[in-house]
């Protein structure tokens, strides 16, 4: 195995797509898709355009859709969410469809849709991503942080850093061997420092700040928790992710 961590969706190589993809937005695009899986949405579906959302959803019957979608931190007019994990809420979601698109979530969501697997990857299911990967065991693994309109972000990268740190560990293997890049060297270092202050971390971060702006303080505190959740988004189609269903039988201890 091999992991290479790409901070944006711009830094993925132009040639060649891995054995397994993993988009992170841990605020908060891939944590609420794992938590809307988590309550029974049928699936998730989503878009980096507005109105193609707009669109596709329209053919949806009407109890059975849910459009969510964030710009800037703020909800789309008209959408039922925005794209906060605390409105999926079992009685909101399940057996619906959520249609979502976000400012850089679902971009990197698409742009990685090409590959074999495609996963979504937060703090929140770390460890059901790690399952996935032990179970699978795909030679080449990208993980793709949607940063904030093509700059860096700190919360992804140390979700990044959250997964190689604990893959590491359940295989026994050098830091030399199972990173990529040094990317994936930096982001588990990150992770080393700050895993018992996540919540402190994400306050600082650039996006987290922008958040604790719009009031957003106990998303942060949700999303910053990890392992809470054993549910892993994987695209069945590409664009549409549902739960996995075998991640959640793989009997491996990585604790
Ligand atoms: O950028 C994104 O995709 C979002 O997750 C941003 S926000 O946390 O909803 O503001």
């Amino acid at each position: 195995m091999k992991v290479f961590v790409f901070h944006t969706p711009e830094q993925i190589p132009a040639e060649g797509t891995p054995d397994c993809a993993i988009a992170i937005d841990v605020l908060r695009a891939t944590s609420t898709m794992a938590t809307a899986l988590s309550v029974g949405a049928e699936a998730v579906q989503v878009f980096s355009d507005l109105n193609e959302l707009m669109k596709v959803s329209e053919a949806w019957e009407p109890q059975k859709r849910l459009r969510a979608g964030e710009r800037g931190g703020s909800k789309v007019d008209g959408f039922d969410f925005g794209n906060s994990p605390l409105d999926c809420t079992e009685d909101a979601v399940a057996g619906r469809r959520l249609f979502i698109s976000t400012t850089n979530g679902t971009r990197a969501l698409t742009a990685i849709q090409s590959a074999s697997t495609v996963l979504a990857g937060a703090l929140i299911n770390r460890q059901a991503v790690v399952q996935y990967l032990l179970a699978h065991k795909p030679e080449t693994i990208w993980i793709v942080g949607s940063g904030w309109e093509g700059a860096y972000s700190l919360e992804d990268t140390v979700c990044a850093g959250a997964i190689i740190y604990q893959l590491q560990k359940a295989l026994g293997v050098s830091m030399g061997d199972l990173a990529g890049n040094d990317e994936a060297i930096a982001a588990t270092a990150l992770f080393s420092e700050w895993q018992d202050q996540l919540l402190d971390l994400l306050k600082s971060a650039t996006h987290g700040q922008r958040l604790l702006r719009l009031n957003c303080t106990e998303d942060l505190a949700y999303c910053s928790k990890l392992d809470i959740l054993d549910t892993l988004p994987i695209q069945r189609e590409p664009g549409v992710l549902v739960k996995n269903q075998s991640s959640i039988q793989a009997v491996v201890n990585v604790r």
